[in-house]
């Protein structure tokens, strides 16, 4: 079997001190670090948008952070201004590897999020990351990074759904836990028959 682990969101802004910090989000990176080695091929994803997008609540007169819009393609959460592309807030954590095989980049369309390394919040737009996994015949993923409830859990429903087998690393994981999302989100991943180690 064909191992990947995939970093998911392993950026300053997700970090203390950025603009959308995920409480403890820095201590992901040693163990990530530590894990690289074990696989045959490691991929990082990256929230990369640009300034305006349509997830920030900035871009919704009225609205604040947190709160929700509809969108044509579903509830949106509207987050602060983050990872815009090209700032050091979207850079990755300076302590992360990033000697991995691919870097893929999501959530650059201007008027719809990306959650997912696979899938646009759509759930049909494609990111590519399937077709590379399966051109090199990887068939089995592991997941840790940022975060757990939100990118972590689309990457790992997803490739689930697509037919990888999926393990998610929560030891290397850190949640943002908006209004019970964590649990909601473990629960799900843990109905698709995802692997959540701890
Ligand atoms: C993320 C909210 C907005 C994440 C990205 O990486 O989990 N969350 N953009
Ligand atoms: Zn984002």
């Amino acid at each position: 079997m064909t191992q990947a682990l995939i970093v998911v969101d392993v950026q300053n802004d997700f970090c203390p001190g950025g603009a959308l910090a995920v409480p403890g989000g820095d201590e992901v990176v040693a163990p990530i670090n530590a894990m690289m080695d074990r696989f045959d091929a490691v991929i990082l994803t990256q929230d990369w948008h640009p300034a305006g997008h349509t997830s920030f609540a900035s871009s919704h007169p009225g609205k604040d952070s947190f709160d929700t819009a509809e969108m044509p393609y579903g509830t949106q959460v509207l987050w602060p201004d983050h990872c815009v592309q090209g700032s050091d807030g979207a850079a990755f954590h300076k302590g992360l590897r990033t000697d991995g095989d691919l870097i893929i980049r999501k959530g650059f369309r201007p008027g719809i999020d990306s959650y997912s390394g696979f899938f646009e919040n759509d759930h049909s737009t494609p990111t590519g990351l399937e077709g590379y996994l399966r051109s090199r015949g990887i068939t089995a993923l592991t997941l840790a990074g940022l975060a757990t409830d939100f990118c972590v859990a689309f990457t790992a429903l997803d490739a689930a759904r697509l037919g990888f087998s999926v393990t998610v690393e929560l030891a290397a994981c850190r949640a943002i836990d908006l209004d019970g999302s964590l649990q909601a989100a473990l629960e799900g991943m843990e109905s698709k028959n995802i692997n959540l180690q701890s």
